[in-house]
Order: structure tokens, then sequence, then C-alpha cells
């Protein structure tokens, strides 16, 4: 069987490509860079954003399999070649591990990163303080743009079915109105908004309509 070229599409001196490409080197699996720079016209270009809707790097590609984030790319690595070691399929031990994967999507990428590029890799004109609110909304807009693309051509995040990708993205956007966040750019999401709320065994919260 032809083993599948594995490639990783990462920018200069990004710490999420090194998670990725440190995992693989130690693994031992063979795989090929596409580099891209920071540029609008690269990283924001549809036919980036066609593989990552976030715009960002890096993002792996399995043949017609294209995998974004670094965290989800080292899951995938961990199952696909690291057999039950790296990411074991026990409840506890698995929950075990994606502690510290989300530690590192939001106390390091929020915290260290975000400090490493302020003090050395600022790119372009971009301001150096944006206020706390302005730094939340561009995120917010992110994080609602990259749901609403998927949720444009699926019904459900992750597959084609409800899974755990639901039960972590649904609060949030559910709670716009007290974010003051209109929703009316989003109409797949709202729509999907609906959806799992109809989910059978569905719990509300106060703020959610
Ligand atoms: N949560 C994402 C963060 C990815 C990320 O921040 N990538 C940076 C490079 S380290 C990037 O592409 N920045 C360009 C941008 O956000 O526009 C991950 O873990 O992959």
């Amino acid at each position: 069987m032809t083993e599948i070229p594995l490639i990783l599409h990462v920018a200069p001196r990004s710490g999420n490509c090194h998670k990725v490409e440190l995992f693989l080197s130690i693994l031992g699996v063979p795989y090929r860079t596409a580099t891209h720079d920071y540029t609008p016209a690269d990283l924001k270009s549809q036919a980036f954003r066609a593989k990552n809707p976030r715009g960002q790097v890096p993002v792996l590609e399995i043949g017609d399999n294209v995998i974004w984030d670094s965290q989800a790319i080292l899951v995938y690595l961990a199952r696909a070649h690291g057999g039950e070691g790296w990411l074991p399929s026990d409840a506890a031990a698995m929950a075990e591990v994606m502690q510290w994967l989300a530690l590192s999507a939001n106390e390091h990428l929020f915290g260290l990163a975000q400090v490493r590029i302020m003090r050395r890799y600022r790119h372009g004109n971009e301001p150096l303080v944006l206020t706390v609110l302005e730094r939340a909304l561009a995120l917010a807009a992110r994080g609602l743009e990259t749901m609403e693309r998927r949720l444009a051509r699926a019904p459900w995040l992750a597959l084609d079915r409800p899974t755990i990708a639901e039960m972590a993205c649904f609060t949030y956007p559910a709670l716009h109105r007290e974010a003051e966040i209109d929703l009316a750019p989003y109409p797949a999401t709202r729509a999907w908004l609906g959806r799992v709320r109809a989910l059978p065994g569905f719990k509300t919260m106060e703020g959610i309509d």
C-alpha cells in the first residue's frame, strides 16, 4: 500500500507550526512543508481559507483530508501514527492529555505567544496596543466566521452528526445577546443553534433565547 504524502503548511517562526514539526520528527513520519507568509494575499486568500477558514497555519493535508489547528493535528498524528502511547483511548487518560492541549490553546496562545509577538514579531502596521475589547471582538468574529463557513455547507461542525464539537461551540454563540454581538451576518450558525437546541435532552441556561 502506498503511503499518502503529508503536506504541512507552515509560516516562518510559527510556534504552533513548530509543535507539529516537533511531533512529526519524534514520530519519524515523513512530510513536506509548504511555506506561506503572513500577508493577507496569502493566509487570508480564498484559496488558503478553503484549507483553513481561520486563515492560519499550521494546516496538515493528507490527500483529500485537511486538518487545521495545531492541537487537532497533534491529535490526528497521535492516533494515526502513535498507537495508544501518545493519546490513549482510555477515557480518563485521554482527558488528562486533552487538558494540556487545552492549556496550550488558551494560556500559552493568548499569553506567552501574544507577548512574544508584541515584543518581537509585530508585523506590518498592526497597532501594538489593542484594547482588550477590540482584541476580543476580532477573535469573536474569526470564531463565528469559521463556524459560518463550515455550517454553510454542512449541518454539524465536525462530522455528519452532532459530536462534542457542538457541545464545545454552542454556548457562547448562543449567549451572543449578552455579549451584544449581532448574529445577523451568520445565518448558517443561527440555523445550527436551532438544530442544537432541538437535540433530545437539550438543556438551556439564562441568557440563551
Ligand atoms: N489555535 C491555532 C493558532 C494558530 C496560529 O495562531 N497561527 C499563527 C502562526 S503561529 C498564524 O497563522 N497567524 C496568522 C494570523 O492569525 O493571521 C493553532 O493552534 O493552530
